[in-house]
């Protein structure tokens, strides 16, 4: 099975590789749906990761982020993260699309990382969306930063429920998965939209759907070929 994706992937044109919270786990970074590890096992998306908890109370979300960064700047990138840096070397049309907010895809090496939930280290205006940077202290503080320009509340720039991705992220997403013929999907549940979407999209469009996870999610009716494993032990195993 790894062999043969190993070898479609060498014959591939353009490679579109989606990967979400389970590449970072190898890191120490939770998931967000494991049934006893995962974020949401212990926290509410509805108080944490939407408009409506942060309007309800901006201090606690922002503390749960700043941990939550604070984390995710002390892990390490993993074999897996590391052997997505490579493939991307040696697939010149490889494109990674990253629900993740960690950056860890980048501190190992990846240069074409498109990021459809954002980013935990950027912040923006909630109001008036304008980017800002902190100073270390202001991270630590009970509530958030207030905006220099507007007086709005300063968040992470990360993709809440309810709120649009980025649309030159997601535009770039459809023209990738147009021209895409072969589509790596890597620790994603598949339950969140429109990401969950793309392997979809992609065998429609004529792409060999190839996914790697522990377990069977939302993706695996869709894919030819399931791996099951972590990340870390079989990405690296994919050029062989
Ligand atoms: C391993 C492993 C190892 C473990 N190796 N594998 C259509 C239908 C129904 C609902 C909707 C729809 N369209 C939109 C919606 C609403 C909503 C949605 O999808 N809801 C569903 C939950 C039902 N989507 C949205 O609101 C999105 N916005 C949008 O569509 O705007 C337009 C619109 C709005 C309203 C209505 C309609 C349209 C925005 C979604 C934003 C998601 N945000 C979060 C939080 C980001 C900030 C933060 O980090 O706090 O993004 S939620 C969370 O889930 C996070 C993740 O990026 C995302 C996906 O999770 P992921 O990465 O898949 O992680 P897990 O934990 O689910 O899975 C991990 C996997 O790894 C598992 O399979 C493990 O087995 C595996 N694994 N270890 C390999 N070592
Ligand atoms: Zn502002």
């Amino acid at each position: 099975m790894i062999e043969q994706a190993a070898r479609q992937l060498a014959a591939a044109n353009h490679t579109f590789c989606l990967t979400g919270a389970g590449v970072s786990a190898e890191s120490g970074v939770p998931t967000f749906r494991d049934a006893r590890t995962g974020l949401w096992a212990r926290f509410d998306p509805a108080q944490l990761a939407s408009q409506e908890g942060f309007a309800t109370d901006p201090g606690r979300v922002w503390r749960w982020y700043m941990d939550r960064l604070a984390m995710a700047e002390a892990a390490i990138p993993n074999p897996g993260h590391r052997a997505l840096a490579r493939l991307e070397q040696l697939l010149p049309t490889f494109v990674l699309f990253t629900q993740n907010v960690d950056e860890l895809h980048e501190r190992a090496g990846s240069q074409r990382v498109y990021h459809l939930h954002g980013c935990l280290a950027r912040f923006r205006c909630n109001d008036c969306g304008r980017l800002h940077e902190l100073q270390p202290q202001e991270r630590k503080a009970p509530l958030p930063p207030r905006c220099s320009w507007c007086g709005g509340w300063i968040r992470p720039d990360v993709v809440w429920f309810g709120e649009n991705l980025p649309p030159a992220v997601l535009d770039a997403a459809w023209q990738a998965l147009e021209r895409c013929d072969v589509m790596l999907v890597v620790g994603t549940s598949g339950e969140v939209y429109p990401a969950a979407l793309f392997p979809q999209v992609a065998r429609e469009a004529g792409a060999r759907v190839i996914e790697i996870n522990t377990q069977a999610t939302a993706i695996t009716p869709v894919a030819h070929v399931s791996l099951r494993g972590t990340s870390g032990q079989l990405l690296p195993r994919l050029w062989e």
